[in-house]
């Protein structure tokens, strides 16, 4: 069979605020809103993709984090609490999800044939991360499709931010090999934020914006650096100014989360649409999609 392919890539940050700002169901903590300019954001997201078709959502979380690596869940039920280590005021979410693990094999498959340490996780008793539960729950609250959930190969604290970018770079490709010879059309989240110092200390109430904002100038520029690229489809330039993106924003793109998602969509020159830009306690947080449905059509 094949056939297969991605229909969108999205940039999805995970920020467990933005949950808490949602007040669904499932979380605990109950907040007064706050951070709507990254929930309308959200908003416009699911918008873009109400009548797109796909069969699974293939997600890679830093907050997943494997040392010797890159791993993917194997176990077809997960449920339990999922609570934030840092923030557990915000994030205590009751989950109920679904793996595709035959689509996780394939992928853990192919990437294994190209020589990439990889592994099934197969722990029933595994406690989904938040970074995973926050990006889907914002793309998709339904929670209606399977998930591939795949680790971050901390490579670049292991060994250095060029590895980490030759084995996400590998692993994009191994990644589209597989959705294509799969036959299923699928859904990409890279979930992370940009920009990522944080304040150190909370407000009160958390959802109080009048002292939400960026913690430098210097993080703004980044940030606004590294949308401009996106929207001007510089993939390519995008991975070439990792390194210093990585080092010097702190960015939370150090997990390969991005170099990752990149890669699987052939590096476009695409442009990519902004769906809404945010702070959260100070890092900064882009939604954005790359509808590849609509290339080459
Ligand atoms: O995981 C996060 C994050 N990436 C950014 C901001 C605040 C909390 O959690
Ligand atoms: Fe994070």
């Amino acid at each position: 069979m094949a056939n297969g392919g991605i229909v969108a890539g999205c940039l999805a940050p995970h920020p467990p605020h933005l949950v808490y700002a949602e007040n669904p169901e499932q979380n605990e903590p109950v907040s007064e809103g706050g951070w709507e300019q990254l929930r309308w954001g959200y908003e416009r997201l699911r918008e873009s993709l109400k009548d797109v078709e796909y069969d699974a959502i293939v997600i890679l979380s830093p907050h997943w984090q494997t040392y010797v690596g890159t791993h993917f869940i194997g176990v077809e039920k997960c449920s339990s609490k999922s609570v934030d280590p840092v923030f557990p005021n915000l994030f205590r979410f009751n989950y109920d999800l679904t793996i595709d693990v035959e689509l996780a094999k394939a992928i853990h498959d192919q990437a294994e044939s190209e020589g990439m340490s990889v592994k099934m996780m197969t722990n029933p008793d595994f406690r989904v991360d938040y970074g995973t539960i926050v990006s889907c729950h914002m793309v998709r609250p339904e929670w209606d499709k399977p998930i591939v959930s795949i680790s971050s190969n901390r490579s670049l604290s292991y060994y250095s931010v060029e590895v980490m970018q030759e084995m996400m770079m590998e692993l994009g490709r191994s990644t589209a090999k597989a959705i294509e010879a799969s036959g299923k059309k699928c859904l990409l989240i890279a979930s992370n934020s940009l920009s990522h110092r944080h304040f150190v200390t909370e407000t009160n109430p958390p959802e109080d914006m009048s002292k939400e904002h960026i913690t430098s100038h210097a993080m703004h520029l980044w940030d606004m650096r590294m949308i401009e690229l996106m929207r001007a489809g510089k993939s390519q330039q995008i991975i070439n100014e990792m390194p210093e993106f990585c080092e010097q924003a702190i960015a939370e793109t150090d997990g390969g989360a991005l170099t990752w998602l990149l890669s699987a969509m052939g590096v476009p020159e695409e442009p990519a649409t902004l769906h809404g830009y945010g702070t959260i306690i100070g890092t900064g947080n882009a939604i954005m999609e790359w509808p590849c449905r609509n290339w080459g059509a």
